[in-house]
């Protein structure tokens, strides 16, 4: 069955960020080393259009004819569009031309994943949520018990994958169909659950043999939310290649979701300033559009949340290790 990737455009946005990098995730070189074993290289179009990292998240990806551009060409970000010789439904972002494909990709120049409660990019990384998840560290749909919902996750390199792990942490049960993105740009179904109900557990971790024999680097999820009644949350999604190496996805876009504010940020996060005499420090922290945000303090025991509603206040935030802030200014 194929499909095609299809994304909610987003707003631009204009906003500040304040952060500490947590460990990224996303390495170009690991992308590279794969790149170097066991031609053919599937997705060389897909590496060269991301220019060595400047373009991630990619959200479509259609056959075109472009005699009169070079073989890559960077056309900057583009709304959506109903149709583009042929193509239907493209999403906003920004279209890079790599013969013999356009890529549209989420992020580019100037942008910047968001990290927020509840966002897609909860479900990137290893797991990491706690049951019940108060700090968002899990994705979460917007509504309880919406139709058509899915989460599309993008990891570092292509990889020959042969199974899922699927960290449901609440409402387990929901996941109908598994999808890869070929090399070519295609939706293809690998699995599917027809008998789509809620589980006996509070949360699970839910493993899915793919047929082998296909590389992938993007993964996409089909929920049938309405069918396992509350909200159903992903933490991660772990995918297991043929040396038996587990991989988390990098980047992560979905239907809809809990979170507030747009998934990118327009601004290169930027150190804060600390004062090494306080065990505590006050941030001065100011939301935008009076939304609700999260500040990210990686511990030594791992990455722990701070909440606090929309305005401007002072947050106390434990002196040492990272912060990262999305969606504040200061
Ligand atoms: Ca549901």
């Amino acid at each position: 069955m194929v499909r095609e990737a299809t994304r909610s455009p987003y707003s631009p946005m204009n906003r500040t960020v304040v952060a500490l990098l947590l460990p990224v995730v996303c390495s170009i070189s690991a992308r590279d080393a794969a790149a170097q074993h066991g031609p053919p290289d599937l997705f060389a179009a897909s590496r060269q259009a991301r220019a060595n990292g400047r373009f991630g998240m990619l959200l479509r990806q259609f056959r075109s004819d472009e005699p009169a551009l070079n073989d890559h060409h960077e056309a900057g970000s583009k709304p959506a569009i109903a149709n583009y010789r042929g193509a239907c439904d493209i999403p906003a972002g920004f279209w890079v031309w790599q013969r013999p494909f356009w890529f549209v990709f989420r992020d580019g120049p100037g942008t910047w994943p968001a990290r927020r409660p509840f966002g897609p990019e909860a479900a990137c990384g290893p797991p990491d949520a706690s049951e019940p998840d108060t700090e968002g560290m899990a994705w979460a749909t917007k509504d309880l018990d919406a139709k058509d919902e899915w989460l599309l996750l993008e990891y570092a390199a292509p990889l020959r994958g042969t199974s899922l792990e699927v960290h449901e942490t609440h409402n387990p049960g929901a996941i109908a169909a598994v999808a890869i993105l070929t090399p070519q740009g295609d939706e293809l179904e690998m699995w599917r659950n027809r008998d789509v109900k809620s589980t006996a557990e509070a949360q699970r971790i839910l493993h899915i043999d793919l047929p082998l024999g296909f590389e992938f680097e993007r993964v996409k999820l089909y929920l049938a939310s309405e069918a396992v009644a509350g909200r159903n949350e992903i933490d991660a999604v772990g995918l297991r290649d043929d040396k038996g190496e587990i991989h988390w996805a990098c980047r992560a876009t979905a239907s809809s979701t809990l979170a507030p504010g747009p998934e990118v940020v327009s601004s290169v996060p930027a150190e804060v300033p600390r004062d090494p005499l306080l065990p505590w420090q006050r941030l001065r922290v100011e939301t935008l559009d009076e939304q609700s945000a999260i500040l990210r303090v990686n511990l030594s025991g791992g990455p722990r949340s701070i909440y606090f509603e929309g305005g401007c206040r002072m947050v106390p935030v434990p002196q040492f290790g990272a912060i990262v802030a999305d969606s504040l200014r200061h």
